[in-house]
């Protein structure tokens, strides 16, 4: 059985969605796929279902709920009962380049690494057709959150991202309350009071071309209110440094 499964969490992304499932099988052959749909309505559901039935290594969860995070949480339990060594996240709207995805993984295998993040905000990596808005808001977010938690991770939203399931079986999700891009940042500060060993990689990124995004701004305000509370508290991110 493979030891990595990479989970894409999708809603309405049909455009988008065959093409990274192409690009997983392309750049992590001997993987696991995990399709996480919520009740799409534009026929991304069905397409999973027909990827799925072409390729017995894409298996597709349907859910009636919605939620970036539950979304994920709940391919980790998957992955943890089905006994996958490392858990990959990448989006499916083909956004960041999913080129690099092996040294990622590998990055983690032998550093012996937690989480290792394809990283936008780190040397060598880059954000091309970004809105100026979006842009700063993502490098004030960062910086910002970097000064209050304490952290020395450079792109924290990321969604790129590999997980060793050593970390997750230690993670108590059902205390994880956060969404969207909060939760990205509640998942690296658990895993850094873990004691967990965390890393980034370059990664090149280009705006989604196709679909629409399914954060809206009030996510953003809604992770700086969390992210000022955490601070203020005493909350801390700080990783031990890499392996
Ligand atoms: N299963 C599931 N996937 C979601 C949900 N919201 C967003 N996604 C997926 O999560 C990924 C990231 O969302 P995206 O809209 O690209 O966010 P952005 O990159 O911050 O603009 C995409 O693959 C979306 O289809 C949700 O509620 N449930
Ligand atoms: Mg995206």
């Amino acid at each position: 059985m493979p030891e990595i499964l990479v989970v894409i969490p999708t809603l309405n992304e049909v455009d988008n969605l065959s093409r990274t499932v192409g690009r997983v099988r392309q750049h992590l052959p001997h993987s696991d796929v995990l399709v996480v749909d919520d009740d799409s309505q534009d026929g991304t559901a069905e397409l999973a279902d027909k990827l799925g039935a072409e390729d017995r290594g894409v298996t597709v969860v349907h859910r009636t709920s919605r939620g970036f995070a539950s979304a994920i949480m709940e391919s980790f339990r998957y992955a943890l009962e089905h006994g996958y060594n490392y858990v990959v996240t990448v989006d499916a709207d083909g956004a960041y380049d999913l080129a690099t995805l092996s040294e990622l993984v590998e990055a983690a295998r032998t550093g012996d690494l937690d989480l290792v993040i394809g990283s936008r905000w780190v040397p060598g990596g880059d954000v091309k057709n970004m809105a100026v808005r979006r842009r700063l808001t993502s490098w004030f977010g960062n910086t910002y959150t970097r000064r209050m938690l304490g952290t020395s991770v450079q792109d924290l939203t990321s969604t790129v991202r590999v997980y060793s399931s050593r970390i997750l079986a230690r993670i108590p999700f059902d205390k994880v309350k956060s969404e969207a891009y909060a939760f990205q940042i509640e998942l690296v500060t658990r895993i850094a009071q873990a004691g967990g060993h965390i890393a980034e990689l370059p990664i090149a990124y280009v705006e989604r071309a196709i679909g629409k995004s399914k954060m809206r701004a009030k996510d953003m305000f809604v992770a700086g209110g969390r992210v000022t509370r955490w601070g203020l508290r005493g909350v801390r991110a700080r990783p031990k440094p890499g392996a």
